[in-house]
């Protein structure tokens, strides 16, 4: 039986796999839901398949013209970094003057962005999730139940949102108040895993081979010096261990950057390898194996 937990109406940009995951767990748990496109006729029903259930229809995409002014109080953005602040400049319009807004994104460097257009009484939060999701032309596909954690980073009411709102839509989900941390070593394995398997076009497993070893150590050792700089204690040992255990966790998985790359996409690089040069430069600390890195990506 569907049980009506919560009166908060959310709305989703895009049709993303994070963002149908979140329409999929809130269509179950009977909340009001809306994804948001663009063009609703460049958008097709979008089925979602979880791990040992039956295949599900999300419900039809809305449009800018479905949504009234300033209505909008509850926002996810599971967007790429790049389109999130193009996204936003054009929801502003629609959003509640006091919008609670979830960036869900790869990388660094959106969240000073962002900040930059919330009016005062917007709260800004971000939630980094692990759920082994990948899209094909058949849908939207569940492989691993992963976990999310979630902050608030911005605003003058971080109360907006509370862990219960949010388990109905990501399921596992905890709120930490060390996220600068845990994005920082989602960004070290990012900074390493992305641009090494778009260049060298394998498959994250690969880099498991000796071969890449030196590299491995270096990308590490190189953006450590920003986030110990930063305040971050994070540390090579553990950071290596966790690195190598994402790449035995997704050995089989071609990377977002790889797949950006091989479909001709833009990819996230900015607000990976090239968030670690940009602080770098306010720094004053060098970073030239991820300024490196960041070039031959932008080169391909
Ligand atoms: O986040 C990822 C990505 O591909 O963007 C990793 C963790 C590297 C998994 O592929």
């Amino acid at each position: 039986m569907i049980n009506r937990v919560t009166s908060k109406h959310w709305f989703i940009a895009g049709q993303g796999s994070i963002g149908s995951f979140v329409a999929y767990n809130a269509l179950l748990s009977g909340i009001k839901c809306d994804q948001i496109v663009r063009n609703v006729n460049h958008s097709k029903q979008t089925w979602f398949h979880p791990i040992g259930k039956q295949p599900t229809a999300l419900p039809t995409p809305i449009t800018s013209v479905d949504i009234t002014p300033n209505s909008i109080h509850y926002l996810i953005v599971p967007l790429k970094a790049y389109d999130i602040v193009p996204f936003l400049q054009q929801a502003m319009p629609y959003l509640a003057d006091d919008a609670a807004i979830i960036l869900c994104h790869n990388g660094l460097g959106t969240i000073e962005l962002v900040n930059d257009l919330l009016t005062p009484n917007m709260n800004l939060f971000f939630c980094t999730t692990s759920n082994g999701l990948y899209k094909n032309k058949d849908g939207i596909f569940q492989a691993g139940l992963g976990g999310s954690q979630w902050s608030h980073v911005a605003g003058n009411n971080p109360d907006k949102l509370n862990n219960d709102d949010l388990v109905p839509l990501f399921v596992r989900i905890t709120q930490v108040d060390n996220l600068q941390k845990i994005l920082w070593q989602k960004l070290i394995v990012n900074c390493v895993i992305n641009p090494l398997t778009a260049l060298h076009n394998v498959k994250n497993g690969a880099l498991a081979q000796l071969v890449f070893a030196e590299d491995i150590e270096s990308i590490i050792k190189e953006t450590l010096l920003i986030a110990n700089k930063l305040g971050v204690s994070l540390e090579l040992s553990a950071m290596l261990k966790a690195v190598n255990q994402v790449i035995a966790n997704t050995a089989e998985n071609y990377s977002s950057m790889n797949q950006d790359v091989k479909s001709h996409k833009q990819t996230e690089i900015d607000f990976i390898s090239g968030y670690v040069v940009k602080e770098g430069l306010k720094l004053n600390i060098p970073t030239p194996i991820s300024l490196s890195l960041y070039n031959q990506i932008k080169a391909l």
